[in-house]
């Protein structure tokens, strides 16, 4: 083990281009959590974590709720952690897994653990982190629910700052990281879903809810999303779509900045509360302070990370039963909001 970290180290420090990136964003050079990674143990946690969740969908359920396809259901949780989004920022998740004591927290499978997905690039250590996500669910496969974010999406969807590929690279040299990424990583992020539903109070996705027409069909929709990319926008749109006010057309949506997804308005919102029949939208995918409430308490953004934005405040979610059976809007939530 100890040579293969050696040799791993000494390919890296002659490769220019990662001196320069690590430079760039961590002044200290290597540190420990890039120097822990090395590729069978980064493949060897993603197999597992693989294994788990092709049994887990296979299987339709997890502890306490179900999973179809891409869409959880769970009833609700004695406690709830929620993740929002960690870029590379193993620093931070690890405290977070500390604050909550994850190791004794995630004994209990009536506790959930739920990432609202967005674990790589833009950060400097995506690798330390889906190693610890992959560790994390083969651990306690029955407490840790793994969501996905834009930053995961099939290569299909085409968008910048998806740094993870060149990041491999550099670590693991072309050939091996090319295979790593294209049969370890790319099956990896097929099988994170999309939207989970705590009954009667949370509906989680990454980036927001789709515009459509669902009604009573929502479920189907939701479960099924994952394999409807090609021919239809329900997966493009739970990944980057984002809550705006005053958004004053007929359709109460517009799209988005990005150039790809949607802006939608507080009557999508309201929408979605109604037939899903929960209080909150939570997701991630914005930056801000921690968090940011909108549409009047109807949507909630989480956002987890330290690192790559500087300017703004990481925070995570930690809520217990009582709490969530009693929560009437999104300002509830914000005494549950632990900021970093
Ligand atoms: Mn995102």
């Amino acid at each position: 083990m100890l040579i293969t970290l050696l040799i791993t180290l000494n390919e890296n420090l002659n490769l220019p281009v990662l001196l320069h990136s690590h430079n760039s964003v961590n002044p200290g050079g290597l540190d420990e959590a890039s120097v822990e990674m090395d590729e069978p143990r980064l493949t060897e946690s993603l197999d597992s974590a693989i294994e788990i969740l092709r049994h887990e969908r296979k299987s339709g359920r997890i502890a306490g709720g179900s999973i179809k396809e891409s869409f959880v259901e769970l009833g609700v949780p004695s406690k709830l952690v929620i993740i929002g989004d960690i870029h590379g920022d193993i620093t931070t998740l690890r405290y977070i897994l500390n604050q909550i004591n994850a190791d004794v927290m995630l004994r209990n499978s009536r506790n959930k653990l739920i990432f609202l997905g967005d674990y790589v690039d833009r950060g400097p250590d995506s690798l330390a982190v889906l190693y610890a996500i992959c560790s994390l669910k083969t651990r306690f496969p029955e407490s840790v629910i793994l969501m996905r974010g834009n930053h995961e999406a099939p290569i299909e969807f085409p968008f910048p700052s998806h740094n993870l590929p060149a990041e491999i690279i550099d670590h693991f040299g072309y050939q091996r990281g090319k295979l790593v990424y294209n049969e370890k990583i790319l099956p990896f992020f097929h099988l994170l879903t999309l939207a989970t539903l705590i009954e009667g109070s949370l509906l989680l996705v990454h980036g927001g809810v789709p515009t459509g027409s669902y009604d009573d069909t929502f479920r189907e929709h939701l479960s099924t999303a994952g394999r409807t990319y090609t021919n239809n926008t329900i997966m493009e749109e739970i990944l980057w779509n984002d809550p705006r006010q005053g958004i004053r057309n007929r359709d109460g949506w517009e799209y988005s900045r990005r150039g790809i997804g949607k802006h939608f308005g507080i009557e999508i919102s309201r929408k979605w509360l109604r037939i899903s029949k929960t209080r909150v939208i939570v997701r991630g995918h914005e930056p801000c302070q921690g968090f940011r409430i909108d549409h009047d308490g109807s949507v909630i953004t989480l956002f987890s990370c330290q690192e790559p934005y500087p300017n703004f405040q990481a925070a995570y979610m930690s809520v217990n039963e009582q709490e969530l059976k009693s929560v009437e809007d999104a300002v509830d939530l914000s005494s549950q909001i632990y900021k970093l």
